[in-house]
């Protein structure tokens, strides 16, 4: 069995829009009511894909959910057209685009049963991305339905807030190799909302059978998310050995680099203190919400959204650490910025699946080809401009149905529908 990373990405909806719907995500507040391209914003993620399939890396996808989001809105004794301005752009939103957030994943070296375990993330603490995950447990469910392979898990209780892999780092000396798994939970972030409770991922561990010894749950400092880390893969990124991570993230860092290095040979911490990129530039340019990747030919890649280059401090940071010997030997960038208006990076928009990619279903796995049919549809199908006063308009909200059945038939998945 040939176990690969493989990166599935959303693909951005065509609701995509700003409504400010996130509090605590500097990015979204600060965008909200501007009009929004989700036409481009979905050429922009597929770019993206293109990208990954040409450095060699192994590349699927999630579909957009339905939205509107009609049996949300009738459970809340209300419709599209009449539902106040709020609960209407949360049940429009793209949000199922960050795929980071669909579930949280431990691959079979990992498990107890030797399968991969997925867990939908049940996203409680915004209520426009609650919703989501019924849409997203379907298509886990179709994906990953081998059962030799992997166990598909439903969202655990509500009581306690997940948010999936953003929250969830592996480290391991080679992808297909048994690994550590560090779940990183919030506490308290001041003003803003702490979303990954340690109930959840502690939780999700058990599920997962996972080994206690080699899972370890880390607080993120309450000063990265006051500063706007509303997940930590805001502000760090593990690929095999090595943990790429801005100094203030962690609440004990000292605690997670011992357990690290007294378990993985090898554990490499890339550091970027604060002083060379204070947290606020990491959070505007994204840095850390990179895919840091091993292609083929063995050269650990971080790809970084154009916001990173156009950052002095960041864009130095890694020019200097290429030009050393450190472990990260390339850097591309992507642009990715219509899902960045809304604080969503390269790393949001893929969720990492470590498996055989033959055992995974073919419909959400692609090629250059199947990409180009994708770009087609949405040339086709997806609205040039949402403004955010239109939000509520029935035209709009068949448009986007319409746009979305043509994707499931073009991709033979309209068992979603
Ligand atoms: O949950 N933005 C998303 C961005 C998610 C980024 N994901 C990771 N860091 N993995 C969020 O805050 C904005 C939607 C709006 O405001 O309309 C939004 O939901």
């Amino acid at each position: 069995m040939a176990l690969r990373e493989i990166n599935v990405d959303g693909i951005i909806g065509p609701s995509h829009n700003y409504a400010g719907l996130s509090f605590g995500n500097l990015a979204s507040t600060k965008n909200a009511g501007q009009v929004s391209q989700p036409r481009a914003a979905a050429l922009q993620g597929i770019d993206k894909m293109r990208a990954n399939l040409a450095l060699g890396l192994a590349q699927g996808i999630f579909l957009p959910n339905a939205r509107p989001n009609r049996s949300w809105l009738a459970e809340l004794g209300t419709d599209y057209e009449h539902a106040d301005a709020p609960l209407a752009a949360a049940a429009m939103s793209a949000s199922s685009m960050w795929a980071a957030n669909a579930a949280t994943v431990s691959p079979g070296p990992d498990t107890t049963d030797g399968r991969c375990h997925l867990t939908a993330a049940n996203l409680r603490t915004m209520p426009h991305r609650s919703h989501e995950w019924p849409g997203t447990l379907a298509q886990l469910k179709i994906a990953f339905a081998d059962p030799a392979h992997f166990r598909v898990h439903g969202p655990v209780p509500p009581a306690f807030g997940d948010e999936g892999a953003a929250n969830h780092m592996r480290l391991t000396s080679k992808h297909g190799e048994r690994g550590l798994e560090l779940f990183v939970y919030g506490v308290t972030g001041g003003a803003f909302p702490a979303r990954q409770h340690l109930q959840a991922s502690k939780a999700i561990a058990r599920l997962h059978g996972l080994d206690p010894a080699s899972t370890l749950f880390v607080e993120q400092s309450e000063e990265a998310i006051a500063a706007g880390a509303f997940h930590n893969d805001v502000v760090a990124v593990a690929n095999e050995n090595v943990l790429f991570a801005h100094e203030l993230a962690f609440a004990d860092r000292a605690g997670l680099v011992g357990f690290c290095e007294s378990r993985l040979p090898g554990f490499e911490l890339v550091e970027v203190p604060a002083a060379e990129v204070p947290i606020g530039d990491a959070i505007t340019s994204y840095l850390f919400n990179a895919q840091l990747v091993t292609p083929p030919d063995g050269e650990m890649t971080l790809i970084v959204p154009t916001e990173a280059r156009e950052t002095p401090t960041v864009w130095s940071w890694i020019e200097r650490h290429i030009a050393g010997n450190g472990p990260i030997r390339r850097v591309e960038v992507v642009d990715v910025r219509q899902s960045m208006a809304n604080g969503g990076g390269p790393a949001c928009l893929r969720l990492r699946v470590v498996a055989d990619p033959a055992t995974v279903d073919p419909r959400f796995i692609v090629d250059d080809a199947k990409l180009d049919r994708l770009a087609e549809v949405i040339r086709r199908t997806w609205p040039i401009e949402i403004d955010n006063a239109d939000l509520q308009k029935p035209s709009l909200a068949t448009d986007v149905e319409a746009a979305r059945t043509a994707l499931l038939e073009a991709l033979d998945l309209t068992e979603l529908a």
